[in-house]
């Protein structure tokens, strides 16, 4: 008899919709266990941290929370935001500190373009588009180095800072994991995005690290593009894109338009990694904790359905992995679907319909 293969699965559903959507991936990786045969078995173990911890400690994870979560194979991540804690401090005290804290500097967000739901986009059926947005998750923009000064007298004379940090390691990093995601894919092509006409430091840099680590993969098709067209080609030249490399805060906001063009942002899934594998990676929906449908059963889970096949993909069940996306697809293509992207479906029954859908 072949033992089963453990994997531990630290889950943080935070805030908002995040216990919503974690409690569906999590069903469905019970769904794929209980038919696997004892193969293998997910160990999960559920951390409270969030905005409601937030308001009983103080902090938004407790002090040795990095240490606690370090020996898992993966984390499992919900939202995190709530209307009661400014964003800044939840966002830092949270999904930053891990992303930082566990050197998760690629975030992979592929746009999932599904059949059954409509895409803002002219072109009728934009299944055949298939986009993955590479984001630098650990410096740029979110750096955080900055501060603010000055009160003056009437209060008024503040000054704050917020600088970006580019390090050379750091692009070369996130491009040379972009290339080789590009090598992987049909359209092997990189387009790398900054603002280095305005940004003449930092992403002037990104631009020659770019520049330079294109000549090591001269069959990949590249292209550098500025954000503002970037953001009209997403609209209008939508067949142009396959992978997509861009600072934190520029991946963050197109990779936001990509799923909208998809459909919906509850459609989006994400993989924050630690390719060298020291430190557990994290898998979230991309959507954040949307507090004005929160425990209303009504939001869409496949963001997180989705994010948990990235993580079966990570702990190496590849079947598995592709069998949650085709039944997703499955489910989207019979209209089983939430009121975001045109339904009435719930949260439980979309999920439901992902379980059974496994089989197919
Ligand atoms: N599941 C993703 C999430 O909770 N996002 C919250 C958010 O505000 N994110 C902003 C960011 O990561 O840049």
């Amino acid at each position: 008899m072949t033992e089963t293969q453990t994997f531990r699965i630290a889950s943080i559903p935070a805030d908002g919709v995040g216990a919503e959507v974690v409690a569906a991936g999590h069903s469905v990786l019970d769904a794929l266990e209980s038919a696997s045969g004892g193969a293998y078995r997910f160990a999960w173990e559920e951390f409270p941290w969030g905005c409601g911890y937030y308001t009983k400690t103080g902090k938004m994870i407790a002090d040795d929370g990095p240490e606690q979560l370090e020996s898992f194979d993966a984390i499992y991540f919900g939202a995190v935001g709530w209307p009661t804690v400014p964003d800044h401090i939840s966002l830092w005290g949270l999904r930053l500190r891990l992303c930082q804290g566990f050197d998760q500097w690629a975030n992979v967000r592929p746009v999932n373009f599904l059949p059954g739901i409509t895409s803002p986009l002219r072109k009728a059926d934009s299944t055949d588009l298939d986009w993955v947005v590479v984001r630098e998750n650990s410096e740029g923009e979110y750096a955080g180095f900055g501060g603010r000064n000055f009160a003056g007298r009437d209060g008024r004379g503040q000054i704050a800072t917020q600088s970006a940090v580019f390090t050379e390691v750091g692009c070369d990093r996130i491009m040379r994991f972009a290339f080789e995601l590009a090598r992987t894919r049909a359209h092997k092509k990189v387009s790398s995005v900054t603002k280095s006409n305005a940004q003449q430091y930092g992403m002037v840099l990104w631009d020659e690290v770019f520049a330079d680590v294109s000549r090591d993969y001269p069959d990949v098709e590249t292209e550098s593009v500025l954000v503002d067209a970037m953001s009209a080609k997403f609209v209008l030249r939508p067949e142009d894109l396959s992978v997509v490399v861009a600072s934190n805060l520029n991946a963050d906001i197109l990779s936001d338009l990509g799923s909208a063009l998809a459909g919906s942002l509850g459609l989006a899934a994400s993989a924050n990694l630690n390719p060298e594998r020291r430190y557990p990676s994290m898998f979230e929906p991309v959507h954040g904790s949307a507090p004005d449908i929160a425990g209303q059963g009504i939001c869409n889970p496949i963001g997180a359905i989705g994010s948990a096949a990235l993580m079966l993909d990570h702990l190496g069940l590849h079947d598995e992995a592709k069998r949650v996306q085709r039944a997703i697809e499955a489910t989207c293509a019979q209209g089983v679907l939430t009121r975001d992207v045109g339904g009435d479906a719930s949260t439980e029954t979309v999920t439901g319909a992902v379980i059974d859908n496994l089989a197919g």
